[in-house]
């Protein structure tokens, strides 16, 4: 009887210490093998009286039961640990870059692009997106170049062979502005919004490529004047250049989808036909001292006919527009000088003017600022 008790409590206490499965596996062996002690102590009850085994018997039995039940116990807890260990040892975080593989970058484009929503986002501007193929009645028509008219000669357009639905023609969409019209005629008034997107154009030479980016920004409300158009696109640019000193020359020009049209000039310092910088100022008239204007993009009060073929009406609600090129703010910001690089693929230009995918544009960390 003491053997027994002192047995279960030896076998109790190390297999409850067993600090692995070979170490269990071995105290398996030495109680319940072929020459284990419980397995001894069984082979006893065949040479005992019948009144002997009767009492002996179930107490071996329970000693054999209870050494089973705790290798179990035990297995089971040092298998769990190992998992957990496991598991702890070989997280992953998808979000972190794969350590020895080539970093990609995120091209200047996308970027500036994610600065531009960002900024029109704090004005109250959804982003608005269309189709790049299009059909001639939403890129000229709706926006005043009728059949025939001069202005469809002031952009370059891809055609397709095919006829549109509607018996007019299918093309490449020569600036986002379609989208603008889709949205006006599914979406009426009030409407305050950016559509940036590429845009084709047969044009191919060091400042054109025949694929560019445009973003355009409309606003359609009661009373919307060119003051609003001024204060946006100001407060815009200040935003984006990330200076306070950003002055405007609003002038006069002709676009067929805005009435008055204006051109935007951007005014900046001259210090011995060089920037602040120390670069060769390119374009600048400089017809004051010390000071030149550069043409950065155009706007105007969005013609009322083309709020009326929008489905809108003109004597209900006003608006503006605008439209710039996405390369070309991207390239007076970060410095390049050749907008064909932007579409070459180089690794050697992405690594020097791509961003990392942390460079997220803020309004509050400044939209420019590098992680
Ligand atoms: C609607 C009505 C009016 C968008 C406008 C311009 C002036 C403009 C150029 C800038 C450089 C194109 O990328 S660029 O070559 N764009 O000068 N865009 S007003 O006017 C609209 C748009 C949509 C319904």
């Amino acid at each position: 009887m003491a053997d027994i008790e002192q047995l279960n409590g030896d076998a109790q206490s190390r297999i409850g210490a067993a600090e692995d499965l070979a170490a269990l596996e071995a105290l398996r062996v030495e109680f319940l093998g072929k020459q284990g002690s419980v397995s001894a102590l069984l082979k006893t009850l065949g040479k005992m009286t019948p009144e002997e085994r009767q009492e002996q018997g179930p107490k071996i039995h329970a000693l054999r039961e209870g050494v089973q039940a705790a290798l179990t116990a035990r297995k089971e807890a040092l298998e769990n640990a190992a998992l957990e260990s496991q598991l702890a040892a070989e997280t992953l975080d998808l979000s972190l870059p794969a350590p020895g593989m080539p970093q990609g970058s995120i091209h200047p484009v996308s970027q500036v692009m994610d600065e531009l929503a960002e900024i029109f986002a704090d004005l109250g501007f959804a982003v608005a997106t269309g189709p790049e193929i299009e059909d001639d009645w939403y890129n000229f028509t709706a926006l005043n170049m009728p059949e025939s008219h001069p202005a469809r000669a002031m952009h370059d357009t891809f055609y397709f062979p095919d006829q549109a639905p509607k018996g007019g023609k299918m093309l490449l969409r020569t600036h986002t502005s379609p989208v603008q019209v889709r949205t006006m005629l599914e979406d009426g008034a009030p409407l305050r919004i950016i559509a940036p997107g590429r845009v084709y154009r047969s044009d191919s030479d060091a400042t054109h490529t025949p694929m560019f980016h445009q973003i355009e920004g409309l606003v359609i409300d009661k009373g919307i004047h060119l003051g609003h158009l001024k204060w946006t696109l100001e407060t815009f640019l200040k935003a984006f250049f990330e200076r306070e000193d950003i002055v405007l020359r609003l002038r006069p020009s002709y676009f067929p989808f805005t009435e008055p049209s204006v051109e935007v000039d951007v005014g900046f310092a001259i210090e011995n036909g060089q920037d602040g910088k120390g670069r060769r100022v390119l374009g600048g008239s400089g017809d004051e001292p010390g000071h030149g204007w550069m043409e950065l993009l155009g706007s105007g009060m969005v013609n009322s006919r083309v709020i009326e073929m929008s489905g809108l009406d003109p004597d209900q609600c006003q608006g503006f527009a605008f439209g710039v090129g996405v390369d070309r703010l991207a390239m007076l910001k970060y410095g390049m000088d050749d907008l064909r690089a932007f579409f070459d693929g180089d690794v050697r230009w992405l690594r020097h003017y791509g961003f990392s995918a942390f460079d997220q544009p803020t309004l509050s960390a400044g939209v420019g600022a590098r992680a």
